[in-house]
C-alpha cells in the first residue's frame, strides 16, 4: 500500500456530516475529473439518501475531455444527481453551478436554499467556494482545511453556502484507488512512497499512453516494463546516484510531478467500466478478509473452550 489511511477521521467525518445534513437542501460533491471513482466517498451516497447531489468534476483541464463527458453521463443515470465539469481557469462555468443547484430543488423556488460542498482533501473545494462567493473566504492550497467555526455565505440565486467544506476521506479498500489518489496528489508527501507510486504511474502510462512517455522524455523506443520506463526517465533527466546507478526515487518523483502538472497531457485514469470491475474485486477482497477474521475468531473461541475443558478434566481427576 503506498499510503496510510485514517479510519478515525472517517468516523468523525460521518458524525459531522450527519449533524449538518438535515439543514442542507443540496450537496455539492467535488470529485477530481482524473479519478472520479477513487475521489468519491461511498459513505456520502449512503448518508445522502434521496437528497439532491451535484457532482462537480474539478481540474477538468487536466483530464481527458471525452472521458469527462462519459463520467458526467454516468453520474446522471442516478436519480437526484446532476454532474458538471469545471476548471479554475473558467470562472463563469463555476458560477453557473448556482443555477444548476437552484434547478435541482424546484420545491425551494422562492425560498432560501442551503448548499454544502463536500469532498476529499485537495480536490478543489475551497477554490469553488471562493469563486462562488466572489471573494476569498476559504484558504486554498495543499493542506487540509481546519474547520474552526462554521459560517454561511450568500452566493446569489437564493443560495446560502456553508463556507467550510465537509472534508471526506477517500475510498480506503481498493489498492488501485490508493495509488491513483497518491498519484494525483491527494496524499501528503510524508505518507507516500514515491517509488511505489512512480512504478504504478509508469505501468498506467505504458498501458494506455506509451507514445506520450516516448515523446515527453525523448526515448528511442517504448520501454517494456515499469522498471525500464523509470530507468529510462532517470537516464534522460540525469538522475544518477552513487556509482552511476539510476536514482529510482528521483526518477519516480519526476514522473509523478510531471503527470500531476499535466506534462504528459490530459489524463483520466478511470472509466465507469474499470470502476465496475474494481468494485467487484474490492468487494471480493473485503468478503475474503471478513471470512478470514471470522474463522480466526472461531478458532480462538474453540481453543479457549478446549483449554477450559482440559482444565476441568484435570481438576476432576485431582
Ligand atoms: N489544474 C487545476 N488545479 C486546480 C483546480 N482547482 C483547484 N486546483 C488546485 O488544487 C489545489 C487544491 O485546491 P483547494 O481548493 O485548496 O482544494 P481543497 O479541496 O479545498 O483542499 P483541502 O482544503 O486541502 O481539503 C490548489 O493548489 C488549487 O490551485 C483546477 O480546476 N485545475
Ligand atoms: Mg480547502
Amino acid at each position: 500500500m503506498p499510503i496510510q489511511w485514517f479510519p478515525g477521521h472517517m468516523h468523525k467525518a460521518r458524525l459531522e456530516m450527519q449533524a449538518v445534513l438535515p439543514k442542507i437542501h443540496v450537496i455539492i460533491e467535488v470529485l477530481d475529473a482524473r479519478i472520479p471513482y477513487s475521489s468519491e466517498n461511498p459513505m456520502l451516497a449512503e448518508l445522502l439518501g434521496d437528497k439532491p447531489c451535484l457532482k462537480v468534476l474539478t481540474k477538468s483541464d487536466l483530464a481527458d475531455e471525452s472521458q469527462t463527458d462519459v463520467w458526467r453521463s454516468h453520474f446522471e443515470e442516478t436519480a437526484f444527481t446532476r454532474a458538471a465539469a469545471v476548471t479554475k481557469e473558467d470562472v463563469p462555468t463555476i458560477r453557473q453551478l448556482r443555477s444548476l443547484v437552484a434547478s435541482m430543488v424546484p420545491n425551494r423556488a422562492g425560498k432560501s436554499i442551503n448548499a454544502m460542498i463536500a469532498g476529499i482533501p485537495n480536490v478543489g473545494k475551497s477554490t469553488i467556494i471562493n469563486f462562488l462567493a466572489g471573494k476569498k473566504i476559504a484558504k486554498t492550497g495543499n493542506t487540509p482545511a481546519v474547520t474552526k467555526q462554521q459560517q454561511r455565505v450568500s452566493i446569489g440565486d437564493g443560495i446560502t453556502l456553508l463556507d467550510t467544506p465537509g472534508v471526506l476521506w477517500p475510498n480506503v479498500h481498493n489498492v488501485n484507488s490508493g495509488y491513483r489518489l497518491a498519484l494525483i496528489g491527494t496524499i501528503k508527501e510524508t505518507a507516500m512512497d514515491y517509488a511505489e507510486v512512480g512504478f504504478f504511474a509508469a505501468r498506467a502510462i505504458l498501458e494506455q499512453w506509451p507514445e506520450r512517455l516516448v515523446e515527453r522524455y525523448g526515448l528511442d523506443s517504448i520501454p517494456t516494463t515499469d522498471l525500464e520506463a523509470i530507468e529510462a526517465i532517470g537516464h534522460r533527466r540525469g538522475c544518477l546516484g552513487k556509482s552511476g546507478v539510476i536514482d529510482i526515487d528521483r526518477a519516480s518523483r519526476i514522473l509523478v510531478t510531471e503527470i500531476r502538472s499535466g506534462g504528459l497531457g490530459r489524463l483520466t485514469f478511470e472509466t465507469p467500466a474499470t470502476m465496475k470491475q474494481e468494485k467487484v474485486q474490492t468487494e471480493a477482497a473485503i468478503a475474503q478478509k471478513e471470512e478470514t477474521t471470522r474463522q480466526r475468531k472461531q478458532q480462538r473461541k474453540q481453543k479457549f473452550r478446549d483449554q477450559q475443558r482440559t482444565k476441568k478434566i484435570s481438576r476432576d481427576m485431582e
